[in-house]
């Protein structure tokens, strides 16, 4: 192991109370605005966005600073397609058998089905991988600690970079997987984690009226 090497703290910036109290509100009330959406436009979007805001997932913490996650980020119309034909076939297993009637029942106020016409399109899909193992560049591997907790971590900054930066997204989880890997050609010690569809709204977009928990409802001071 290398001896570590430790240097100032110069990015930190303290803020008076009052300061504190008013940026924390404020992030909270931009935060509350955000809402996944299930309708998008096909209006293209900058690429040097996404590319920001994935640098900012990546700067993440992770096990051990392994940072063991990777964005694939298909703008291709032939790989959406693929993509999307490859979910719906997931899709029309889970809505049409294989799902739980307690699940459905728990999905019904979604209104969602099989059809997944926003993977064709919304933009961009970033699909996020998480590595349970890293490879060196003369083909060791390397050992990945917390795997899921940072990629769930990093996959929480991008939704919220990806906000901030004015945009919408769907966290999509397809019932299986599997055939991201082989669509994106993704290496063994790749796993598929997340879909991260991102565009703008379609006009007119509609979201569930859902409500939030309240503070107390999930945190306890002790
Ligand atoms: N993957 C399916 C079902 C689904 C599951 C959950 I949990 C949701 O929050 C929403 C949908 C679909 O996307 O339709």
């Amino acid at each position: 192991m290398t001896e570590a090497k430790y240097i100032p703290l110069e990015s930190y910036r303290e803020y008076p109370p009052e300061e504190m109290k008013r940026r924390a509100a404020a992030f909270r009330a931009e935060m509350q605005r955000r809402r996944s959406v299930r309708t998008f436009s096909t209006r293209p979007i900058p690429r040097e966005v996404i590319e920001n805001c994935l640098l900012a997932a990546g700067s993440a913490p992770s096990g051990a600073n392994r940072q063991p996650w990777s964005f694939v980020v298909v703008s291709d119309p032939e790989i959406k397609r693929q993509i999307r034909r490859a979910a719906e076939k997931e899709e029309f297993e889970f809505y049409h058998g294989k799902a739980p009637g307690q699940w459905l029942d728990a999905l019904s106020d979604l209104d969602t089905n099989e059809q997944k016409p926003f993977l064709e399109e919304a933009p961009y899909l970033i699909v996020i991988f998480s590595q349970t193992y890293g490879v060196q560049p003369d083909g060791e591997k390397v050992k990945h600690y917390y795997v899921r907790h940072s990629v769930g971590i990093a996959a929480g900054m991008l939704i919220t970079a990806i906000h901030n930066a004015g945009l919408a997204a769907l966290t999509y989880t397809p019932p299986k997987m599997g055939f991201l890997r082989e669509i994106l050609t993704r290496p063994e010690n790749e796993q598929p984690f997340l879909i991260l569809v991102v565009g703008y709204p379609a006009e007119g977009t509609q979201v569930p009226d859902i409500t939030r928990k309240k503070l107390h409802e999930i945190a306890t001071f002790v």
